[in-house]
């Protein structure tokens, strides 16, 4: 099928109008031409190279909250040679970090994370013990800027992990292999629908970020036990600052062969505390979670 021709009259710099001229709101404004096809082939083109790209991944991150979020970006900058795919159920990525504690959006840190937040280049008000970040959005948004400015990493939103990918290596001990998705609206309708046959994404290294809460959370941690491969689950514990954030920090790991946990998932599978409004653990766990993934990869 023939391209569909342009007008080339108003394609090029300098016979385009400038956007920004006043007199262009006088009834005269125009944009170059288009015809609707041209915009969903360069949807389409690019979204399903991306799938068909990254069925096969370096790493799989589970989850755009604020530790899925952190670890990504420490891991890219690690690695610009990994091909990392991010995936995140929700249409909009930043899971509880949207919006901070109790729908209130100052976003507290406690030292010494801040030191992430001069990192990505996130202004905050300094209270000693911890920083406050005026709105949760601002650090959640300059994050995820960076993030998908990362060559090396894709996000999937609105694509849900639905099943892990589970292999027996030569000893008969299983691992990790990558994950199952689907479209999350699809993921969630499964019970209306007869079996919707979904994608798969392998990968050598899977970081789950699902978090304690919503509709899919902690949803690695919960499929361990439900596939046989934990006992049961911790269940996250009542809320205690102090004993929360560092449990979460030193307890990110990989908890079986090719499954690394970190966030507040944590809390599920291993019976954490929770911390309540404060994000601190969530940045270090995202961080050293990218640091786990990177001694599993270059051993
Ligand atoms: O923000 P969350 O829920 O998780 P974390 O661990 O990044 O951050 C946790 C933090 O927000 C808190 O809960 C704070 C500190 N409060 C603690 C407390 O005591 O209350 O992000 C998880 C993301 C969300 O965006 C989900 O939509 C997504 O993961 N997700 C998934 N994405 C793809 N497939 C799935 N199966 C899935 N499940 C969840």
């Amino acid at each position: 099928m023939a391209p569909i021709a342009l007008d080339k009259n108003l394609c090029t710099e300098e016979s385009s109008p400038k956007y920004d001229l006043v007199e262009n709101y006088e009834g005269n404004y125009r944009f170059a031409p288009i015809e609707e096809a041209q915009v969903s082939r360069a949807m389409i083109k690019r979204y399903f190279n991306t799938m068909y790209e990254r069925a096969v991944s370096d790493v799989v991150i589970v989850g755009a909250g604020s530790a899925g979020l952190s670890c990504a970006y420490q891991l890219a900058t690690m690695h610009p040679e990994l091909k990392i795919t991010l995936l995140e159920a929700s249409v909009a990525p930043g899971g509880g970090a949207w919006l901070g504690g109790q729908l209130m959006s100052p976003m507290v840190i406690r030292k010494p994370a801040d030191g992430f937040l001069r990192e990505i280049g996130v202004d905050y008000e300094d209270e000693g013990a911890f920083v406050v970040v005026k709105h949760a959005a601002l650090f959640t948004s300059t994050l995820l800027s960076k993030v998908l400015a990362k060559p090396n990493v894709v996000m999937m939103n609105a694509t849900a992990v639905e099943d892990l990918i589970i292999h027996e290596d030569f000893r008969g001990e299983q691992r990790v292999a990558g994950v199952v998705t689907n479209w999350t609206l699809v993921a969630l309708n499964h019970d209306t629908q007869s079996c919707m046959d979904p994608n798969t994404i392998t990968a050598p290294v899977v970081i789950s970020a699902t978090g304690h809460d919503g509709p899919m959370g902690a949803f690695s941690a919960k499929r361990l036990v439900s596939a046989g491969l934990k006992k049961e689950l911790g269940n996250m514990r009542g809320l205690d600052m102090s004993r929360a954030e560092p449990a979460i920090v030193n307890s990110t790991r990989e908890v079986i062969p090719g499954l690394i946990l970190t966030g507040m998932e944590l809390s599920e599978h291993d019976g954490c505390n929770r911390m309540g409004p404060t994000f601190g653990a969530m940045i270090a766990s995202g961080i050293k979670a990218a640091h786990v993934a990177s001694g599993i990869i270059g051993s």
